[in-house]
């Protein structure tokens, strides 16, 4: 790993990151149990194991100073009502935080604490979304079929805990209703 200053290109055009060692692509069978219409869910993974998104890094070793970074390509689409969306996790860390820098699309984070805080941000192209330390985080793409587009930095021993989002959901769903993007309660939570 290089260990020296480095710069690449990030392109809010195209999305691409000129510089990474990791790339993961998360498919739809990777996020069985997450969306509340179950039923729209299998009919949807019937019809092909669909790629939902991609993450390319610069990963960093796992040490406090270090500052793992990189772009996360969300496609747009939903299922049921419910939008494509991350996994979403809390660091294994809890007191680490993340920032994002939204690129392209039009995305939703949702967020929560442990204590039982929730928030939902809005992403633009240009803004930028502090996730404080505690806060886990999903983004959720609500675009007209356009990719939400993020860049992100995090601190290299923070880790992933996605086990308890995987268990108990988000206290939060955004879903489409009449007049757009809707934040409801999810019916599913901590069951
Ligand atoms: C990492 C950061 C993002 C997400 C990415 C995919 O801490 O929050 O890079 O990894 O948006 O989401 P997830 O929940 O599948 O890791
Ligand atoms: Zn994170």
């Amino acid at each position: 790993m290089l260990n020296k200053p480095y710069t690449f290109e990030l392109s809010d055009i195209d999305a691409t990151m000129t510089r990474y060692d990791k790339h993961i692509q998360r498919p739809l069978s990777a996020m069985r149990g997450q969306y509340h219409d179950v039923a729209a869910y299998e009919a949807l993974l019937a019809t092909g194991d669909i790629e939902l998104y991609q993450v390319y890094e610069n990963t960093r070793p796992a040490a406090a100073g270090e500052l793992p970074h990189g772009l996360s390509i969300l496609h747009p689409g939903r299922v049921g009502d419910e939008y494509f969306m991350t996994k979403g996790h809390f660091h294994r860390v809890l007191e680490t935080g993340e920032v994002y820098h939204c690129l392209q699309g039009h995305g939703m984070i949702v967020m929560e604490t442990p204590e039982g805080d929730w928030a939902v941000e809005e992403l633009t192209p240009g803004r930028v979304l502090y996730i404080p330390p505690r806060w886990a985080h999903r983004s959720v793409n609500i675009g007209d079929g356009q990719d939400l587009v993020t860049f992100y930095i995090y601190p290299g021993n923070a880790g992933h805990d996605y086990g308890t989002i995987e268990q108990k959901g988000f206290r939060k769903l955004v879903v489409a209703g009449p007049d757009g993007p809707q934040i409801v309660d999810n019916p599913r939570w901590g069951k």
